[in-house]
């Protein structure tokens, strides 16, 4: 199978099990079952189209330990709905308040704001639900992995950074906040489902520190191109209103670099992303046409 055939296949093993992890609950609640109204909240934003980078990458991660992607779907599963609670909550009034996401009217904009708070945490907490269930032998560890990277150390703290960023100081410091912003906002949780998918699948602290080095440079890369797309790209492309980050005074990398030096770091990052996909063994390719094609992503 080639890069492509890959991703889709893994895709589709995602969207199945997406799908079948949050059934719509019967009529009869609050007797029993999850209140349908915040399961219908959940699963919209859920199972909206959306690339799945995040379970994708903790799947081919996994494989190159020799696990099935059947073994590491409940984590992928997990890392998607961590991905979209944060999604559902960075949309809110309160942090970017945006209308449109992954081309569809946002969580907020659709059920109101207390029930897109609720789907949120509920996101949150399935995630953790769904981690805690599986029995391979080193889900525990995996599971810190992630808790660790979306926490108040990692995805959160980044989107502290990145509020305060709209304060828009500029100079050497709001440099240093940019790469913090890129840092734990985006990469971390490009990093969390690559090495939970290594630790599910036994690989040693060798590949692991590897591995990392490979998800910061595709999430720095991925960050460049999404603030690139959010100047230049167009609604029907990216699923989400432009320009927002400039109207929002967001601490950017063309707002801080101007947009050749952002597409020439976006380029740097992927050619030494691709030269780190060594550590990935057999699914060396995988990875490398995955990092190769993040300049090239429209949503
Ligand atoms: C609310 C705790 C909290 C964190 C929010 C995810 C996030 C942090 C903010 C969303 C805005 C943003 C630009 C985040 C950086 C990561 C990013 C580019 C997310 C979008 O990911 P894609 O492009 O989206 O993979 P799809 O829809 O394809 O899954």
């Amino acid at each position: 199978m080639d890069y492509q055939q890959s991703y889709k296949a893994y895709q589709e093993l995602i969207e199945q099990g997406l799908d079948a992890c949050l059934p719509l609950p019967e009529e009869d609640w609050p007797q029993q079952g999850r209140p349908r109204q915040l399961v219908e909240a959940m699963r919209y934003s859920l199972l909206a189209p959306g690339k799945r980078l995040r379970p994708v990458l903790l799947l081919a991660a996994g494989e190159t330990c020799g696990l099935f992607p059947g073994e590491a779907l409940p984590f992928a599963l997990a890392v998607e709905m961590i991905h979209c609670y944060s999604l559902i909550h960075d949309d809110l009034p309160a942090m970017d308040d945006d209308d449109l996401r992954r081309g569809r009217p946002t969580s907020h904009k659709v059920y109101g704001e207390a029930m897109a708070i609720l789907a949120g945490d509920a996101l949150l907490n399935l995630a953790y639900e769904t981690m805690a269930a599986c029995t391979l032998p080193r889900a525990q560890q995996a599971m810190a992995q992630v808790a660790f990277r979306a926490g108040a150390l990692g995805m959160i703290a980044g989107q502290v950074a990145d509020m305060a960023g709209e304060k828009g100081a500029a100079g050497t410091a709001s440099k240093d906040m940019l790469h913090y912003i890129h840092q734990h906002k985006t990469a971390d949780l490009l990093v969390a489902p690559i090495l939970s998918g290594l630790i599910l699948g036994g690989a040693n602290e060798e590949r692991l520190q590897a591995a990392a080095a490979y998800g910061h440079k595709l999430g720095l890369a991925f960050q460049m191109t999404d603030d690139l797309l959010d100047l230049e790209g167009q609604q029907e492309q990216t699923g989400k209103a432009g320009q927002r980050d400039q109207q929002l005074g967001k601490l950017t990398w063309p707002a801080v670099y101007g947009r050749k030096q952002t597409r020439a770091d976006a380029q740097a990052a992927v050619t030494e992303a691709a030269a780190l996909a060594a550590c990935f063994g057999a699914q060396e390719s995988f990875f490398r046409a995955l990092a190769l094609a993040i300049p090239e992503r429209v949503r």
